[in-house]
């Protein structure tokens, strides 16, 4: 889960300009806990903040701007909303993350770029440091011009070798990766073919564009030298951050999981955003929908009724499953050994009824999760995948079907 909360939450708006006071930041009963139950009953298994965003305000104590919660009434400027989330995620057994915005509309010495470079390090060793193990590193490429138009240059190697020196085992995110990349919109939609391996050269920094550059995005690269995963973000509502003009546009339960099938259904990382309100709380309308959510996932997924599944043919290249029963089916979902890599570009799905095979579905990558919605209402007795194209040998394959919903 996402979590876009700052100074925007209390001007209602998307992107602040960097001269909002401190004192406006002011949640009424701001509760990180509550925002980590809610991402914890609606089955979602990390949590990333927005340490600060292109206004500039800092969600935690820096030594790097006065522009922060210790200029804000919030606790009497004592307050750290990063150390409440990460206390809140560990207590609620969630992966902590976080996002901070390099484009910084707030800071006097943005668009100097070597001493801005140095603010900005100085910013992410603090949150690097001070908060125990993170999960996940988030980065966008927004780079707006500073002051007197002065554009400034992002030294990303050195932000990189940061975190992987503070922080080994978090993970990067940002359009260049280096280890999840973005998928390409803002919509939560991963491409389809969606490979998890890349060509680094097809997209060398964050925020460069250019012909291409969305299509290696979507799609990764069948021949990529680099293992670099598509993570889909979007947001619950048509905005990042609380608007109440928004409380009746919320994601429906039925959205949501179609956003599922398109992105975690077509081998992609689900980030999906919930803003919390003025007063610091997930507005309940937006947990409801969560919770909508997981129990439908829940119900179409938990019982799978295909008993594993055995290879056929000695190439690797045709993969069955018995059913437990015979039933009509719903859902496939399939699954390579990432652990090998990705190898599938073709495949086909068909099901016996014990007489005669007829094709249930056909696609392209399959990669760590791919999830057809079936069309069948005949009784399946038996699955099979034929791989029909593959850039290195296949399998194995994994099998699992559900019942229609
Ligand atoms: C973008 C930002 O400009 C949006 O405000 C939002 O934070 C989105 C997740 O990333 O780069």
């Amino acid at each position: 889960m996402f979590v876009h909360f700052g100074v925007n939450t209390f001007t209602d708006r998307e992107w602040g300009d960097g001269t909002e006071s401190p004192s406006i930041f002011a949640p009424s009963r701001l509760d990180p806990r509550q925002w980590a139950r809610v991402a914890r009953a609606a089955g979602f298994r990390a949590m990333i903040l927005t340490a600060k965003h292109h206004d500039g305000f800092c969600l935690w104590p820096t030594a790097t701007t006065t522009h922060a919660v210790t200029a804000s009434p919030w606790h009497a400027g004592t307050g750290d909303v990063v150390r409440e989330f990460v206390d809140a995620c560990r207590a609620e057994q969630l992966r902590p993350g976080l996002y901070l915005s390099p484009w910084d509309r707030n800071h006097p010495v943005y668009g100097d770029s070597p001493r801005y470079n140095d603010v900005y390090i100085s910013q992410l060793t603090e949150l690097l440091t001070r908060y125990g193990p993170l999960a996940e590193v988030w980065f966008d490429g927004a780079n707006g011009e500073g002051p007197n138009g002065r554009r400034q240059q992002y030294d990303w190697p050195r932000v990189w070798a940061a975190v992987k020196r503070l922080q080994p085992d978090a993970v990067v995110f940002s359009d260049a990766g280096p280890d999840v990349r973005w998928c390409g919109n803002e919509r939560g939609v991963a491409g389809d073919p969606n490979w998890s391996t890349v060509d680094p050269s097809r997209v060398p920094a964050p925020g460069v564009s250019g012909p291409g550059v969305i299509d290696a995005l979507q799609h990764g690269d069948p021949g990529g030298s680099v293992w670099r995963p598509s993570e889909a973000d979007t947001s619950i509502r048509p905005g990042w951050f609380y608007h109440p003009a928004e409380d009746d546009r919320v994601k429906t339960t039925d959205q949501l999981v179609n956003l599922y099938l398109r992105s975690v259904g077509r081998n992609s990382k689900l980030l999906l955003n919930v803003p919390p309100t003025p007063d610091g709380v997930i507005h309940e309308v937006d947990a409801a929908r969560l919770l909508g959510m997981h129990g439908r996932l829940q119900a179409l997924f938990s019982t799978d009724l295909a008993g594993g599944s055995r290879q056929v043919s000695p190439d690797g290249r045709v993969w069955e499953a018995d059913l437990t029963a015979p039933s009509p089916l719903g859902f496939v979902r399939l699954s390579e050994d990432i652990a090998r890599g990705q190898a599938v570009s073709r495949y086909a799905v068909s099901g016996s009824d014990g007489a005669t095979w007829f094709e249930l579905s056909r696609g392209t990558t399959i990669g760590y999760a791919r999830i057809d919605r079936l069309d069948n209402a005949r009784a399946v007795r038996k699955l099979r995948v034929s791989i029909e194209d593959a850039v290195a040998p296949p399998g194995p394959i994994d099998i699992s079907a559900y019942a229609p919903s």
